[in-house]
């Protein structure tokens, strides 16, 4: 049978559900989720593959004004996942939808993507009622050239089969990309680095958690005895370690008990997890910093 495949970035607002998403169309958490905007930094692939079909979704951090130096490359992640993709999808929390930011969103990527197919996905039509669901997918129609409309709730897993049906129809014929039992490009590193941040999203507050940066020192494996890591969790400033670490370090540790039993639970292994609190002053301004460490642990789409 001939082969389909192609590329599909998800797009959308901060906290649209782009990440859960990606993880309803794998069956897996591969993507981190938090209930905080913001929480994708790096574009993630994610591959699945059933009989002759290959779909690489490229899960992308929220849409936004960039304000400092991480988010315009945060930003950057979004474009490049777009320029080589066949259908690009875009996210939008249904309960949030409102006219005028569609526009903008739909005006932005039908303009600068004219040769994609660009479908909607309405996520969260668990949260309000049908003939509010009908009726924004009527506006959308009635106003806007998008290929495809389809209504979802990711956390539910309500109509991804059909999403992934209607994929499937605009595919072209192409070789895989990707061996068949690949479900991602990023290294174990990447996800293990998540994972933490991940824990750290959750468990602090206000603006602490988006001041993190979390870098793998070492990544042990061992034939005998748990698997080695040691992690850095960087913040901006002094004050910050202070929150992270918490009094008589009972925060950070609270934190790497968490964070080990979900990284153990990812790899399917047991792990040591050593956690250092540093600072690096203004990071997420720092071109320096960021040039060599967004990125580093290769979330490259191919
Ligand atoms: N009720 C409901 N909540 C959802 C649904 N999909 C996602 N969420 C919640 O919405 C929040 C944000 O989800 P994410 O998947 O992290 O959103 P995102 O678009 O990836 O966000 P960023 O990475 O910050 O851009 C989380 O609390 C999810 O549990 C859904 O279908 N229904
Ligand atoms: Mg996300």
């Amino acid at each position: 049978m001939q082969k389909l495949s192609g590329f599909v970035p998800i797009i959308g607002a901060p906290n649209a559900g782009k990440s859960t998403l990606l993880n309803a169309v794998l069956g897996q958490n591969i993507s981190i989720v938090t209930a905080k905007p913001q929480t994708t930094r790096n574009r993630i692939t994610g591959i699945y593959t059933k009989d002759n079909v290959q779909i690489v979704f490229v899960d992308t951090p929220g849409i936004l004004d960039p304000k400092y130096k991480l988010q315009q490359f945060m930003s950057r992640e979004i474009e490049s996942s777009v320029i080589e993709s066949d259908v690009i999808i875009l996210v939008i929390d249904i309960k949030k939808y409102d006219k005028e930011t569609f526009k903008d969103l739909y005006e932005k990527y039908s303009n600068e993507y004219k040769d994609h197919k660009i479908f909607c996905v309405l996520n969260k039509i668990d949260l309000i009622r049908k003939e509010d669901i009908l009726a924004v997918i009527k506006e959308i129609s009635d106003n806007f050239r998008i290929d495809e409309i389809i209504p979802v709730s990711a956390v539910k897993g309500f109509n991804i089969d059909e999403l992934l049906k209607t994929i499937i129809k605009y595919l072209p014929e192409n070789e895989f990309y990707f061996e068949t039992d690949v479900l991602t490009s990023q290294p174990e590193k990447f996800f293990v680095a998540e994972i933490i941040r991940q824990n750290v999203l959750r468990q602090y507050k206000d603006e602490v958690p988006f001041s993190v940066y979390i870098d793998i020192d070492e990544f042990k494996e061992r034939e005998i005895g748990k698997d080695y890591i040691r992690a850095s969790i960087i913040v901006e400033r002094d004050t910050q370690k202070a929150i992270i670490i918490g009094e008589g370090g009972l925060k950070v540790k609270k934190l790497g008990e968490y964070s080990r039993k979900s990284v153990e639970e990812f790899l399917g292994r047991p792990v040591y997890l050593e956690l250092f609190v540093k600072v690096r002053k203004d990071w997420k301004n720092d071109d320096d910093f960021l040039k060599k460490n967004f990125n580093k642990f290769g979330t490259s789409v191919t």
